[in-house]
């Protein structure tokens, strides 16, 4: 057994068949441990006779030697093996098409304001939000919204109960006191969209309590209508993917712009769904107009040295539009057999490099 020839070949069989390197660890320890085998062998070579240590020192040296190699190629290898075994074990694949693995859906709502998003952004517009909740100044005071106007009435606006200081907090009925607020802190130029929830008091076939709008500003010297509609048009172009937009503006009235027009695309409506860039009807789309000098002032904007331009418009609305959706109160009963139909995978999130949907 302590013939260093037969303990080579002992050995070296051992470190082979070792499976894993914790087996190949035990090897080593019995060989090369402190009390291995090996070990315990070169250090009986102090009490042998000189001629013996000639003798059996370089056999056993080698023999150390040679085990010592054997365990690091080994070792090598196995922990190559490993490595291996655990990458195919892991591996995940990124690329795989979501609907594969999808158990939940982005809402079409989301999708959509993500869509128009990512087309405003690379207009130049940043995102801005704001809190639901707001106070009469920011909804309503600051945009030139007369005392007695009809949409501060109950039937309009979800208030709250007054609190302790007598005022009366809300619902916001629009996302323009984002822009407000926007208008307050900063110094033009300014080039924002802002989406978000908005509530109002009503309920049918096309209206829902709670809504989502993205609404647009821009402030700079010399801003006219000419950018304002250079702007919506070539973001409804994008939405709805053609080139082949025509669009009409009706005057309007919004209390915050002056003047204000109300946008319609043209589109054909024969055949039960709505086909945008055709046809001889006329859809309307959203609201706009060149920011009132009263909403200017009230947000500390010179309306002598700054012009701006402002839009709104409804996100389920142009998502029903753009995915044939027929009802709006639908978007919002959760309905987990509609989500699954309407709704978008997770990974599906709108560029403009690989495309809006
Ligand atoms: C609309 C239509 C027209 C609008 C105005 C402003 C602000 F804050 F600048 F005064 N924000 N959004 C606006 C203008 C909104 O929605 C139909």
């Amino acid at each position: 057994m302590t013939d260093p020839a037969t303990l080579e070949v002992q050995f070296l069989a051992d470190i082979a068949a070792a499976p894993d390197v914790a087996a190949l660890e035990v090897v080593r320890v019995a060989a090369l441990g402190k009390q291995g085998t090996i070990s315990l062998l070169l250090k009986s070579l102090g009490g042998m006779s000189p001629d013996e240590r000639r003798t059996e020192g370089p056999k056993l040296n080698a023999l150390r030697d040679t085990v010592q190699t054997a365990l690091t190629a080994r070792r090598a290898a196995l922990e190559a093996a490993e490595l291996d075994e655990r990458l195919a074990a892991e591996k995940l694949d990124l690329s795989l098409p979501a609907p594969h693995r999808r158990k939940g859906y982005v809402h079409p709502t989301l999708q959509v304001m993500d869509e128009m998003i990512s087309i405003f952004a690379e207009l130049g517009f940043a995102v801005a939000e704001g809190p639901d909740i707001e106070d009469d100044f920011h909804n309503f005071t600051a945009l030139n919204f007369p005392p007695k106007h009809p949409a501060r009435e109950m039937h309009d606006t979800f208030f709250f109960s007054p609190d302790e200081a007598g005022e009366r907090k809300l619902l916001r009925t629009h996302t323009s006191p984002v822009q407000v607020r926007a208008m307050r802190s900063q110094t033009p130029p300014i080039r924002l969209v802002s989406p978000g929830r908005t509530y109002r008091c009503d309920s049918d076939q096309t209206h829902t309590p709670m809504f989502h709008q993205v609404e647009g500003l821009v402030i700079d010297k010399g801003v006219h209508m000419g950018h304002l509609k250079w702007t919506l048009e070539t973001f409804i172009a994008r939405f709805f993917e053609t080139d082949q937009v025509t669009t009409r503006f009706r005057p309007h009235h919004f209390p915050f712009t002056e003047p204000s027009a109300e946008m319609d695309v043209r589109c054909d409506r024969s055949g039960g769904e709505v086909r945008i860039g055709q046809g001889t009807d006329w859809l309307e789309i959203l609201g706009c107009g060149m920011v009132h000098p009263n909403v200017l002032r009230n947000c500390g904007i010179d309306p002598d040295a700054y012009q701006g331009f402002a839009f709104g418009m409804g996100v389920d609305r142009l998502g029903m539009l753009k995915y044939g959706m027929p009802d709006l109160r639908d978007m919002f009963a959760s309905d987990v057999r509609w989500l699954a139909h309407y709704g978008f995978p997770a990974v599906a999130v709108p560029n403009p490099a690989s495309g809006l949907s």
